[in-house]
């Protein structure tokens, strides 16, 4: 009985379900605009080749599949809105978002409209913590990397002294709060403070740090701010290697450091494209639309898993694909994928890359 009355409501308000309809939606959700636009821009390609490659074949259940882009402009309000107008648009599942905290405030609305989402790229382990079955992400977690970069830099710089910068957001903060926590008891960290996202200027928060005297400095944030941070710390003398998270692996952070970049060590998964899993997708996506990005294949696997899900379960329901990916192994370009009770992937290996002579270049341990 109440089920029936929930459809009902549903016919009421959307005027028909999901099922009913004449395509199946798959929303790409990411920050389009902006300083971060190219991790969305890498995003909603991932997802627009693993759609194209199913229409190719046919389509999904009879039907075509549509890509319904959205751009969250990486604030988490935004995400809300966006989440709004995929459930509006009768979006089916969705791939996204980029950022920890618009996947965390959007994926409330998609778990109320039974809409699965996964994230190729949010890291923040709050976001499968919440207890919605129908939340995913195909990446690691900040607890993990953090604790990469703890153990890396005890093991092989042996620093006396730490300090710690973050943007203040859900994931910069989050990430550089991990790293303290599994350096502070071997080390001690003299510094810990937070910068504005989009400030131009970060010398004075820079000449601060330097006053303390760090051996390293970590700093949890993306690839705009991490530029500018690491070009003005040479600018005031502050000569010590910056360790980092995922959101800085982008050769966009070396256009911006230009050769200050040099040294820096960042956090990220390994490199994917000597997979044999990998070699169409790389083809492909290379031929569209160049090289991938780094959470392209992450996004490519997260649409093609929810794809196969829907085809496996013969709907697009929400509820019952994401039974489906919690239950079973997909082959990913990026190989094997399973998840755990969260909604967390089972393997998440984390590496140390560096720059060096302007690319990122695996730190082999
Ligand atoms: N994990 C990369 C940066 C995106 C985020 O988690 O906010």
């Amino acid at each position: 009985m109440k089920k029936i009355i929930l459809l009902l409501f549903m016919v009421m308000f959307f005027g028909c379900t999901h099922q009913d309809e004449k395509v199946i939606r798959i929303g790409a959700a990411g920050p389009m605009t902006g300083d971060q636009s190219k991790m969305g821009i890498d995003l909603r390609n991932g997802v627009e080749l693993a759609v194209a490659e199913w229409n190719e074949k046919g389509g999904l259940l009879g039907k075509k599949i549509l890509l319904v882009p959205g751009d969250d402009q990486a604030d988490p309000k935004q995400a809300v809105s966006i989440a709004n107008k995929f459930i509006n648009q009768k979006v089916n599942a969705v791939v996204g978002h980029w950022n920890s905290n618009c996947s965390i405030n959007a994926s409330t609305y998609y778990n109320t409209a039974n809409i699965v989402s996964i994230s190729p790229a949010s890291t923040n382990p709050r976001l499968t913590q919440q207890g919605y079955k129908t939340v995913f992400r195909v990446c690691g977690t900040d607890d993990q990397q953090g604790g990469v970069a703890a153990e890396f830099i005890l093991k092989t710089m042996k620093p006396k002294l730490v300090a710690v910068l973050h943007d203040k957001t859900t994931y910069g903060q989050g990430l550089a709060d991990y790293f303290k926590k599994a350096v502070e008891n071997k080390v001690p960290v003299v510094f810990y403070d937070g910068i504005q996202t989009k400030d131009p200027d970060y010398k004075a928060v820079l000449t601060s740090m330097k006053q303390k005297n760090p051996d390293v400095y970590f700093f949890g944030g993306v690839y705009p701010e991490a530029g500018r941070l690491v070009r003005q710390a040479k600018e005031v003398g502050l000569n010590v290697p910056m360790i980092t998270g995922d959101g800085v692996y982008d050769p966009t952070f070396i256009d911006i450091a230009g050769k200050s970049a040099e040294g820096t060590f960042v956090t990220f998964g390994k490199d994917p494209s000597g997979l044999p899993t990998s070699k169409s997708f790389n083809e492909k996506y290379t031929s569209k639309y160049g090289a991938p990005g780094p959470y392209s294949i992450y996004a490519y696997d997260a649409a093609n898993i929810i794809l196969t899900a829907m085809q496996q379960t013969g709907t697009p329901d929400g509820s019952k694909i994401a039974e489906y990916i919690s239950r079973n192994t997909f082959k990913g370009a990026f190989g094997d994928i399973s998840f755990d009770k969260n909604g967390d992937v089972t393997k998440a290996p984390y590496v140390v890359w560096k720059v060096v002579d302007g690319k990122f270049i695996e730190v082999k341990q």
